[in-house]
């Protein structure tokens, strides 16, 4: 089985090494590709030199901050062509537990998207403001209304695709970013008949590092439900 974890960072260098450490233990097969983008606090130049002594690890590295989700796509394509089977998205910043990973592949082994899930078992999010807290549970609901998409977690950046799922997207038409991305890909897959499958976890607002949050990412994402309705309707007509 193989599988890669994809990573993007801009500015982690207080969690880096602890999260490679932590990926790599899973299991022995496993491995890690991040993508950077010329992080200003030299996080890249941090995995060049872990990479000499873990064959597991990998990075591609961009000019300047480009965003999440061309990140992932620039990652995905590296998965593709290099023939991983598992393909998993995680936060660098542990609000993700890596320790949840092998849940996900486990669950990935008879669904093709498996979602890492704050909101299929109660709430379960860590030390979020409650405004926080608040937008993100009604977005979810707000995306699931709007796109008719049963998933009750669409906006969570921790999930593992089987290949197939990533050989039938177009991943030149995904120029998204942030939720936006994590909306439009779930999507894609249930519209082309996937089994998407939340598993519950728990995710923790990131202790070391700051935000990368911006408003900006959360009205692309409002926007971002209506498209994919419209041209859901559009291509139905
Ligand atoms: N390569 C790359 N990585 C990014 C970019 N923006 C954010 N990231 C990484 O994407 C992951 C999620 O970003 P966060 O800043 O944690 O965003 P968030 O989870 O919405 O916000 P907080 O958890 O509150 O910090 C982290 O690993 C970031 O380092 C970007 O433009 N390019
Ligand atoms: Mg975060």
């Amino acid at each position: 089985m193989k599988a890669l974890v994809i990573t993007p960072t801009y500015n982690e260098k207080e969690n880096i090494e602890k999260l490679v450490k932590a990926v790599m233990q899973q299991n022995d097969t496993i491995e890690l590709l991040i993508i950077d983008d010329n992080s200003p606090d030299g996080t890249g130049a941090i995995v060049d030199g872990l990479m000499l002594s873990e064959p597991r690890l990998h990075i591609i590295k961009r000019a300047g901050k480009l965003g999440l989700g061309s990140a992932y796509v620039t990652g995905f394509k590296y998965a593709l062509q290099k023939g991983y089977e598992y393909i998993l998205e995680m936060d660098a910043d542990f609000s993700h537990n890596p320790n949840d990973i092998p849940r996900l592949l486990e669950a990935a082994q008879t669904n093709d998207l498996v979602i890492g899930s704050r909101y299929c078992n109660g709430i379960n999010i860590i030390n979020w403001p409650i405004e926080r807290l608040m937008i993100s549970y009604f977005a979810s609901k707000y995306v699931r209304v709007i796109t008719g998409m049963p998933i009750k977690d669409p906006t969570g950046g921790f999930k593992c695709f089987h290949r197939r799922v990533l050989e039938k997207i177009d991943l030149d038409n995904i120029h998204s970013e942030g939720y936006s991305f994590q909306i439009e890909m779930n999507y894609k897959a249930w519209i082309k008949g996937f089994k998407l499958k939340e598993i519950s976890i728990v995710f923790t607002e990131r202790v070391d590092g700051h935000s990368k949050m911006s408003k900006h990412i959360v009205y692309e994402a409002a926007w971002m439900v209506w498209k994919l309705r419209l041209l859901a309707i559009l291509k139905a007509l």
